[in-house]
């Protein structure tokens, strides 16, 4: 089947992906190879602004000189010992990212997926050991909308059918209040058996859904209130994406449990981690949870740089301003199929409205085109999160072919 198609086109490494690999995912047809800081190139040499980010994993840009350095550095001296024994990375990293977020412990881990599972038992377990709920009967609660990751933890407390229809049986003890609605959440709390409440201070996946101001707040209060452990995700919305360190920073609220992933290794590894204080993360003891790369010594380098880089370039700063420039520009557009722009810092989207159901796809299709990368979550929102470091011309730059790009769906 391959020996018609030359071996170096996309058509052939779309055709080997096709019939090798499984069909969980459906991109963009776009072969990439190289990316430097906020530009990725295809195959064919092609430069494109790359405004996915890996779903805000490569903040600080492709292929960041400092991390890489760090990777590669410490990638030739010691890369994974397990836990079995300690090593010289680990309790340095700890002490970084404990005091650079202020917490007393971290838990590090490597998926986000894994730091939302380990959030959950430590949550189950505190409910036990500390709040005193009786044995299994403590409840999570989750946000409608919510997206952490595709275990069966994740995706039973989906409310997206795409991620839990036909995965059944679910796991129990998980429960759903609306997003962005705190009277639902103070009634949903009169339930005494609720450990926490794990919730995202903007929903990514479900299409950068902004909550109202005092949202965050309002649930910190709330958890305070009635004894519930208040659980950010911000795997997605962390570390400078949103304009801040932690989007939870707008509003000066500070979560009882911290769930980090993605930007923490820049786009390199696989690094999660969870963070909390004391009375919540000593109840978890030696031998009952933990994973075979969970602070290996090259993640340990590697999220100690990623997150010294945020800081050292004032990406949070960065992200703020370029936001601004960045939603104001889109507005400017004035494009009858632009239903709604919103977003925080360089997380945004765009809501694309037309006849056509397939317009956002068919747009990503256009910018790519006109060398932009962009992909459609849930058929007609469009997200605009490239890394952290761009700058004010290359904005515009995207804008200029954004609205290039908008003038196609006329036709
Ligand atoms: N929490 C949030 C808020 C996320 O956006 C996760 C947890 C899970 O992280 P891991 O590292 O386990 O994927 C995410 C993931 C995809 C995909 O293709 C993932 C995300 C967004 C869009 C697509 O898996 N976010």
């Amino acid at each position: 089947m391959h020996d018609s198609i030359i071996s170096n086109s996309s058509s052939y490494y779309l055709s080997l992906e096709e019939k090798y690999g499984a069909h969980n995912y459906h991109p963009l047809p776009v072969v990439l190879k190289k990316g430097l800081g906020v530009y990725v190139w295809d195959i064919d040499n092609k430069k494109y602004f790359d405004f996915l980010s890996g779903y805000s994993a490569v903040n600080q840009g492709h292929c960041h000189p400092k991390i890489i350095e760090s990777l590669i550095s410490q990638a030739s001296i010691l890369t994974l010992t397990s836990r079995a024994f300690h090593n010289n990375l680990l309790g340095e990293y700890e002490k970084y990212i404990t005091e650079y977020f202020g917490y007393d412990k971290v838990l590090p881990m490597n998926t986000g997926v894994e730091g939302g599972e380990t959030a959950i038992k430590l949550a189950r377990r505190w409910g036990y050991a500390v709040k005193g709920i009786e044995k299994n009967k403590a409840k999570i609660l989750f946000a409608e909308g919510n997206f952490w990751g595709r275990t069966m933890a994740a995706i039973s407390s989906s409310t997206d059918p795409s991620s839990y229809k036909d995965f059944g049986p679910f796991m129990p003890g998980f429960e759903i209040v609306p997003y962005n609605d705190l009277l639902a959440l103070e009634k949903a709390f009169q339930d005494n058996t609720i450990a926490g409440f794990m919730f995202e201070p903007i929903q990514g996946e479900a299409g950068v859904v902004v909550p109202d101001e005092g949202y965050i707040s309002g649930i910190r209060n709330l958890c305070t209130k009635y004894n519930v452990l208040m659980i950010a995700d911000e795997i997605q919305t962390g570390l400078a994406r949103t304009g801040r360190m932690l989007a939870c920073d707008h509003e000066d609220v500070k979560p009882d449990i911290l769930i980090l992933g993605k930007a923490l290794s820049g786009g390199t590894l696989p690094i999660s981690a969870v963070l909390a204080n004391d009375e919540i993360m000593l109840t978890i003891k030696p031998g009952e949870h933990g994973s075979t790369y969970g602070g290996n010594p090259l993640a340990c380098k590697v999220a100690m740089t990623a997150l010294q880089v945020l800081k050292e370039e004032k990406m949070a700063e960065n992200a703020e301003k370029m936001g601004q420039i960045l939603r104001t520009e889109l507005l400017k557009l004035n494009s009858p199929f632009i239903s709604c722009i919103r977003g925080r810092g360089l997380l945004n989207a765009i809501v694309i409205e037309h006849e056509n159901k397939e317009a956002a796809w068919d747009l990503c299709l256009v910018l790519k085109e006109n060398g932009l990368l962009a992909k459609p979550t849930h058929g007609d929102k469009i997200r605009f999160a490239p890394p952290l470091l761009i700058n004010e011309k290359e904005i515009r730059e995207a804008v200029a072919i954004i609205g290039k790009s908008l003038q196609s769906l006329n036709k």
